[in-house]
């Protein structure tokens, strides 16, 4: 039997602050709100005490935002450009430290945080750099919108703020940004980031808190353009809320993507993206694969093999390089995961998970796979957030696309066939923002992310990630 050693990444690398303000006008501030907690998921242990904005912080971070806006804005884009460069390779030359403070504060295994978050962080940055003293030259109005209030989730905290913030600065806008409260420490050193890039003060301002915090954001009217990603329910109010008031709004919403598995897929490779697909970053992605519709001629075998895999996965200390499946972010969505995987079980569908030790610490769950699943049931139709695959069957392609399209969401979906022509047959009918055939979950900053339907609007990253950021004032967008 095969003996594993646990091969920690050391915590020490990253130097905690007991207590920490917030990042406006280039400086830490105190918060005029409750200050707030952030705990290690894994462990519960505190971490660190964090300041909360009021909405006269919000207003500070607002004021600060315009005033710098006249200055960056008229900057030529080649001179932006340099702090966008020097921001990027600042994030690698400290990306051990970054990664350590993610997996602390977000429960992600470091490997992940590591290989995926961090090189994808820094490479938004490069790239959006790349186009800052191009968009003259590339037929887009020049003109930025203006202070870009921007409210961001916990399950990628780094990389949803390279998404957000990278682009608006190549255009020329500044940043209001919130992080979420329970994830805001790579934020914090993303502020010292600017610092030490010597970002002019007021270009971005961070400013942590909950959800009253983000609608001050939102609603500030000095605020010309709002970008979110985070759950339906919320992007429906901010939705509400800026209606009429002519802020450009983007939003990046929920998900239940479909990953289609047809009888002549290479199937070890289907195995590795449908784990890919739902376990990585403990399924707290909005784009995961967590409905597998396999063909019915395949789905035995596909499933046997998929358990055997999913016993090899461990679970376990994030920081621990061996790790596969990190801690559930916080006690609120373990609440979640098992809410909705008890419905499950009470619809009738069939539970499953290998066997696994769980800590008896931290926020914990295994991974799971339900079978026998109807498309009534709860777990095929609402967004999970967690390791839990739903598993369908189908048996002509016309079925694999209409139980596909069977959803609110529209985010993402997977294909897995050696066939070309069926791969784009079922692409073209797919109603999804994002389509990976025979891969899952492949992200790259010169591709465009975002959905249809409930899960949101506009596109984020590629060359489509500035629309969001830009007047159109040629009309060539
Ligand atoms: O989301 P919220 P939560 C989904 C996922 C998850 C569920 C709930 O299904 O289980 O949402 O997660 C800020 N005005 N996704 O509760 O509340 C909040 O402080 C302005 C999918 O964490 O939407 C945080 O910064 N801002 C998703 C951010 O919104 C408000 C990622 C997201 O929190 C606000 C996360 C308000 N009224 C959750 N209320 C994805 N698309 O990837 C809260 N916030």
């Amino acid at each position: 039997m095969f003996e594993y050693a646990p091969a920690p990444e050391s915590r020490d690398v990253v130097d905690i602050k007991p207590s920490y303000g917030l990042f406006v006008n280039g400086e830490f501030v105190d918060g005029s709100g409750s200050a707030f907690k952030t705990i290690n998921p894994a462990s519960e242990e505190k971490l660190a005490e964090i300041a909360a904005a009021s909405a006269a912080d919000v207003d500070l971070a607002v004021q600060a935002a315009r005033k710098a806006f006249t200055t960056w804005s008229a900057m030529p884009g080649a001179e932006r450009a340099k702090y966008l460069f020097r921001i990027a390779r600042i994030i690698q030359e400290r990306a051990r430290e970054l990664a350590v403070l993610e997996s602390l504060d977000n429960g992600k295994p470091i490997r992940e945080s590591r290989d995926v978050d961090l090189p994808l962080v820094a490479a938004h940055f490069f790239y959006y750099a790349g186009w800052a003293d191009k968009l003259q030259y590339a037929g887009y109005g020049t003109r930025p919108l203006g202070v870009a209030g921007q409210v961001i989730p916990w399950n990628f905290p780094l990389l949803m703020l390279a998404w957000k913030i990278a682009p608006a600065l190549a255009c020329g806008n500044t940043v209001v940004l919130k992080p979420a409260e329970t994830t805001p420490l790579t934020a914090l050193l993303f502020a010292e980031i600017c610092q030490q890039a010597d970002l002019p003060p007021g270009v971005v301002n961070i400013v942590t808190g909950a959800g009253e915090t983000g609608a001050a954001v939102v609603n500030h009217p000095d605020v010309d353009k709002v970008a979110f990603t985070g759950s339906t329910e919320v992007g429906r109010l901010i939705a509400r809320s800026v209606a009429g008031t002519g802020k450009k709004v983007t939003l990046e919403l929920g998900g239940k993507a479909a990953n289609i598995v047809y009888e002549d897929a290479a199937l070890d490779q289907a195995v590795e993206g449908i784990v890919n697909g739902i376990f990585f970053n403990q399924g707290h992605v909005c784009c995961a694969g967590s409905r597998l519709l396999v063909q019915e001629s395949i789905a035995g075998e596909l499933l046997a093999s998929l358990k055997r895999r999913l016993g090899t996965l461990r679970m376990g200390d994030p920081l621990d390089k061996n790790t596969d499946i990190g801690a559930i972010n916080s006690a609120a969505q373990l609440a979640k995961i098992r809410e909705l995987s008890d419905a499950g079980e009470q619809e009738g569908a069939e539970r499953w998970s290998p066997a696994c030790a769980i800590p008896a610490q931290g926020f914990w769950f295994p991974p799971t796979i339900f079978t026998g699943v109807a498309q009534s049931h709860r777990i095929a139709r609402e967004e999970i957030f967690g390791p839990v695959l739903s598993v369908l069957t189908f048996r002509t392609p016309a079925e694999a696309v209409e139980k596909a399209n069977n959803t609110p969401f529209g985010l993402s979906a997977g294909v897995w066939t050696e066939k070309a022509s069926l791969m784009l047959w079922t692409a073209d009918r797919l109603r999804a923002g994002v389509i990976w055939s025979n891969t899952f979950n492949r992200f790259d900053p010169t591709s465009p992310f975002g959905g249809y339907k409930e899960s949101g609007y506009g596109r984020e990253g590629g060359r489509h990630g500035l629309e969001a950021y830009l007047d159109a004032r040629d009309g060539s967008l």
